[in-house]
């Protein structure tokens, strides 16, 4: 792909709006839109706009809005032009058509932020920042995006390898002096600098489960035994009858997921079949998958109905449940026709809250509840770089991965060349994640998942 031609496309949604915007950028761009303009643009300042009709062969097309950047300041780091019309499919088709004809070609998905990157306007991570910025659906996800686009984990990576290259450098310069058998690199502070960046690095690529859970919201899955009314609970937290609920045990089969917003806090709640003894192979299938997502992580609601489960059960669910999911909330429901006290299930598991799922009110509450819980949890992380891309969070493993080798190395008194190799490697995968070095197909990769326009 040639990255300086004239490239144009779309950069708002199909359909009515009040106005519509067509991207233009590379080299000449300015000029080919001058052909259809009475009045050029040749004498209009970076970053002005100014009001021009735009004919071609047929006549007026519209009268538009362009807004006029030059050189590396615009966002590609090309000429670039950006022209507001009205709104209308009909006119964006046309305007479209006569920029084809007269240079420029359709730009491929990305390819303005493409461009961006190869011209050194933002680093890989922030690039893939904007796609994010652009899906963020929620405020969490959104303030992330905007810290990534604006370069903080950039800068957090570029640190961590800055110091991995300090003691490149000192190593391969014993490498120099190899003969002489002299060591720059003192391996005990080598020692600590390593291990101090695992932690770092580990930090990091521990937090993509949780950036993950950020940009598509957390699980919270709805477990327990039949009856315990989880579909019951499930349809009233997203005000739709959604499930089946019915008194027969076992009416839940498979794991149903919806999304639920909580207040800023995007939920991803899902109803399960009841976790019992299974009758037949379906069932037993059901309450597989129950536990899969149990044990994929984000929290488990535990539902029960304290006046059909003994304590005794009810300590063996959680004992159960514990070890696959660190995050119990325990409900005691049906608290309308329950009349004895919940102290002695407390004393197997302090917090329980209470609910009766047939209740608006008493689910509203709960639902306040749940979102204090996971607002707070967002909350500890905050002012916290946190891994939200997969592709990071993979190339923060192989950097794990290599100063692992990299301290056993060390203790088995390992020569300096392979030393210098680990630690190239480490860095290389640092540099992945900005792009700093990286091949044309990953980048093909990256960007193909953009919208056209942006
Ligand atoms: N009294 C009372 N009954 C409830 C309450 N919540 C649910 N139920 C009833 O309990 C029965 C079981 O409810 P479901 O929501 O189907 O239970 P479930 O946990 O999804 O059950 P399975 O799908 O079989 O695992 C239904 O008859 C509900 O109407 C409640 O708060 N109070
Ligand atoms: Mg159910």
């Amino acid at each position: 792909m040639n990255q300086h031609e004239p490239i144009a496309a779309i950069a708002t949604p199909n359909g009515l709006g009040a106005v519509g915007l067509i991207r233009v950028s590379g080299e000449n761009c300015i000029n080919i839109v001058d052909q259809f303009l009475r009045k050029s643009l040749a004498d209009v300042n970076s970053h002005s706009a100014v009001l021009r009709r735009i004919f071609d062969a047929d006549g007026l097309i519209d009268e538009c809005l362009i807004t006029v950047f030059r050189g590396i300041k615009s966002y590609t780091g090309q000429d670039t032009l950006e022209i507001a019309y009205h709104g209308s499919d009909y006119i964006a088709q046309r305007l479209l058509k006569a920029l084809l004809k007269g240079g420029v070609r359709m730009a491929e998905p990305g390819e303005f932020t493409q461009r961006a990157f190869l011209n050194g306007k933002l680093d890989l991570a922030q690039a893939e920042a904007v796609a994010d910025v652009i899906a963020a659906e929620h405020k969490f996800a959104h303030e992330q995006a905007l810290k990534q686009l604006r370069g903080g984990f950039s800068k957090d990576i570029a640190d961590l390898r800055d110091r991995l290259l300090h003691f490149v450098s000192l190593i391969e310069l014993e490498l120099d002096f190899g003969e002489e058998d002299v060591e720059f690199a003192s391996r005990s502070e080598l020692v600590n600098l390593v291990q101090q960046l695992k932690g770092k690095v580990d930090h990091l690529k521990d937090s993509f489960a949780y950036g993950n859970a950020l940009k598509k919201g957390f699980a919270l899955v709805l477990a327990g035994r039949p009856n315990a009314g989880k579909s019951t609970l499930f349809n009233a937290f997203l005000n739709e009858d959604r499930a089946i609920v019915s008194d027969i045990e076992g009416t839940t089969r498979d794991a149903i997921e919806e999304v639920m917003n909580l207040g800023d806090v995007r939920i991803r709640l899902v109803d399960t079949a009841g976790i019992r003894e299974a009758t037949d192979a379906i069932e037993r299938e059901g309450i597989n998958r129950t536990f899969k997502h149990i044990e994929a992580g984000g929290a488990t609601l535990y539902l029960f109905d304290p006046s059909s489960l003994s304590v005794d059960e009810f300590r063996s669910d959680i004992q159960l449940l514990s070890q696959k999911s660190s995050r119990i909330w325990a409900v005691a429901n049906k608290l309308d026709v329950f009349s004895g006290d919940l102290n002695a299930y407390k004393e197997v598991h302090s917090d329980i809250l209470m609910v009766i799922a047939r209740d608006r009110q008493q689910v509203l509450d709960l639902t306040v509840e749940l979102r204090n819980r996971f607002t707070a949890e967002l909350r500890s992380f905050e002012g916290e770089t946190i891994v939200t891309n997969a592709r990071h969070a993979h190339a923060l493993g192989i950097c794990s991965d290599e100063l692992v080798q990299l301290l056993s190395g060390i203790s088995m008194c390992m020569t300096g060349d392979l030393l210098s190799f680990h630690l190239r490697s480490g860095m290389r995968a640092l540099s992945s994640i900005t792009g700093d070095i990286d091949t044309e197909e990953i980048l093909g990769n990256i960007f193909s998942r953009f919208c056209i326009g942006k």
